[in-house]
């Protein structure tokens, strides 16, 4: 039996473990990328470990989630950033150059090399065949030194693509349709590998859609070929001797089977408050909108925003919507002007934002109160805009243009205009005035530290027996931004935990961190799929530092579980979930760990059971 894309990969990476899933396995790893929200930890950490230089083949360091600069946080983190990459030998892509996952897929993935990255849409590069996985922030710092990635060996599943995409449906409509199928825990332990003859048909932009939003399948990451199509993306970016072909075996197998007939998808639109929450735009035709955004890392590639400015062209946007883009990168948006079309946007009446996540994670454009948004992101989780009573929605940027046209939910194809063609690019303008290469001489350089750099707290050993309350009992899909959330007030403190604590599962029970204070630590109780979503560390440290000493859940996300491991708070799943049912927030239970040797054993003191 031949092996499949990803076993290829993993196989020409491993330096411990087999092939069965499920098992762990240790991979060597090539490359890494952190961003600022997450960036300045994973920093802090590799100060702690003490290294002289990164060991990877190639590590970058971006800005692009807190931009704001409302006051010095921001611009601490920054300059902060910045000196630690020319400390430990990190090429920097400096503030408004573009979104880490966009800047990546243009100028550093690599097919067949295994990408890190401390945020969880990573997978991105996996458009261009690299195997990119979402980590913690140490374990981004540990492979930063040399150290191998730890990890369950991933089942593998086959997703065929037959047929051809038909005018105005898009690769958002593929995920989408994914994410219908297999729901936002369906990916968990998985690897996406896409197949079938379709995969010829989409370009490498558009594969880095699918991929990038594979994270809200829960998935380790999504991966496609390596073959014409890239050779020829890569040729455009000036980096064609970074090509290198890739494919499974014919006779490769795989753990699962899923098929999609492109023929006949429709645009599809995922409904608050998750992004499986998926119809047919037709279904809910003529919504009304109150704003349209544009852009992020999943939809804001030179191809996405021709496809959105086309249909925009020589239309005004609507006067009941205000309608933005946060473009990808700057290479996107120039080339975007060299077609004459940036002068459509703003013609059109579209407000252009900086180039960085902008919107996505809540920083600036939040939407009107009780409002519609209509976006080409991936997250519509309750909050994240800004606006706690506002409902996101999930498209395609053809279904954002004809929506900004109409002021409400309009599928593109009852539009009277031809197709878009997108033109080929056979040179994209290069630019890497703001990526600052790895100083020759790293060590030379000190860690400028505002005061918006704070310390790394370090857990409590764990304890053969743990006595406290249940402080918090929450559902199913718990995610970190629950958790922890972002958005522009709590964003500027992921340099300072003491700080960002206190907010903590606030727009769950906005009494949490206080409850955490004055009960000396305790318990989180959680349903399925505990801690999806984002990559951050701090939905772990924060609650470490407020005393939580284990979260006991029918079952969790993998990056979450691994960052809990890293801060020292026990990650515990019910053997019975029927056990779940038992526990009340307020209960006193006892957890008694037996050298870890045998079962761990949980008593709910209050109920005495
Ligand atoms: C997100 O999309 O939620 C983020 C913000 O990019 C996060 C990282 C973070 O919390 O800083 C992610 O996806 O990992
Ligand atoms: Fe940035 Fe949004 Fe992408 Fe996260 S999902 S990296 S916040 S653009």
């Amino acid at each position: 039996m031949g092996f499949n894309l990803t076993q290829k990969i993993i196989k020409a990476h491993i330096v411990e473990g087999n092939l069965i899933p499920g098992s762990d396995i240790f991979l060597k790893i090539d490359q890494t990328l952190t961003q600022d929200a997450t960036g300045t930890m994973v920093y802090l950490e590799l100060e702690a470990l003490g290294i002289h230089k990164v060991k990877t083949e190639i590590s970058v360091s971006y800005v692009d989630h807190n931009m704001i600069q409302g006051d010095f946080k921001n611009p601490d983190d920054h300059v902060f950033l910045q000196s630690a990459a020319e400390r430990f030998g990190l090429y920097f892509s400096r503030p408004g150059n573009g979104i880490c996952h966009q800047v990546h897929l243009e100028r550093f993935a690599i097919p067949g090399k295994t990408l890190i990255g401390s945020d969880s849409h990573t997978p991105t590069a996996g458009g261009m065949g690299a195997l990119a996985m979402g980590a913690g922030g140490l374990d981004v710092a540990l492979a930063m030194c040399g150290i191998p990635f730890r990890l369950k060996m991933p089942k593998v599943i086959n997703i065929k693509l037959h047929g051809k995409l038909q005018p105005f449906v898009s690769a958002k409509d593929i995920i989408l349709e994914v994410l219908r199928i297999l729901s936002v825990k369906g990916g968990v332990g998985k690897v996406m590998e896409y197949t079938g003859e379709g995969v010829s048909t989409l370009t490498v932009p558009q594969r880095a859609t699918i991929t990038n939003m594979g994270a809200e399948l829960g998935a380790t990451t999504s991966v496609f070929p390596s073959d014409d199509m890239t050779y020829k993306f890569l040729k455009a970016q000036h980096r064609e001797r970074d090509f290198y072909p890739l494919s499974p075996d014919s006779n490769a197998s795989y753990d699962e089977e899923i098929t999609i007939d492109l023929n006949t998808l429709e645009p599809l639109i995922a409904k608050p408050h998750m992004p499986d929450n998926v119809v047919k735009v037709k279904e809910l035709a003529g919504l009304k909108l109150d704003q349209i955004a544009v852009g992020s890392c999943t939809n804001s590639s030179f191809e996405d925003l021709y496809r959105f400015a086309s249909i925009l062209k020589g239309h005004r946007v609507h006067k009941n919507v205000s309608v933005a883009l946060n473009p990808g990168s700057r290479q996107a948006l120039k080339a975007l002007s060299y077609t004459g079309l940036f002068d459509e946007l703003i013609l059109s009446g579209v407000r252009i934002l900086e180039f960085g996540c902008g919107p996505c994670i809540g920083m600036g454009f939040a939407p009107p109160s009780g409002s519609v948004s209509l976006r080409t992101y991936n997250r519509n989780f309750k909050g994240r805009s800004g606006t706690p009573d506002a409902g996101l929605y999930l498209v395609s940027p053809e279904v954002a243009a004809a929506s900004a046209i109409y002021g409400k939910l309009t599928d593109p194809r009852e539009l009277d205009i031809f197709p878009v063609r997108v033109p080929d690019m056979e040179e994209f303008p290069v630019n890497d005035a703001m990526i600052i290469p790895p100083s020759p001489i790293p060590s030379d350089v000190k860690l400028i530290k505002g005061p918006n750099i704070s310390y790394i707290p370090t857990p409590k050993p764990l304890e053969e027996q743990m006595e406290g309350e249940v402080l918090l009992k929450v559902g199913d899909n718990i995610t970190t931004d629950h958790i922890m959330p972002a958005g522009a007030e709590v964003l500027p403190y992921r340099s300072n935990i003491p700080k960002i604590s206190e907010y903590v599962f606030t727009r769950i029970d906005p009494l949490f961190p206080q409850r955490a204070k004055e009960k000396g630590g305790g318990f989180v109780i959680g349903g399925e799929n505990y801690g999806q979503g984002s990559s951050r560390e701090h939905a772990a440290i924060a609650p470490m530092y407020l005393g939580i000493r284990a979260v006991i859940v029918k079952s969790f996300s993998r990056i979450h579980k691994a960052n809990l491991i890293n801060f020292g708070i026990l990650p515990l799943e019910f053997r019975d979930s029927e056990f779940y049912d038992k526990l009340e927030q307020g209960d006193k239970i006892l957890i008694e760990l037996n050298n870890l040797k045998d079962d761990i054993i949980l008593k709910n003191e209050t109920k005495n059971i």
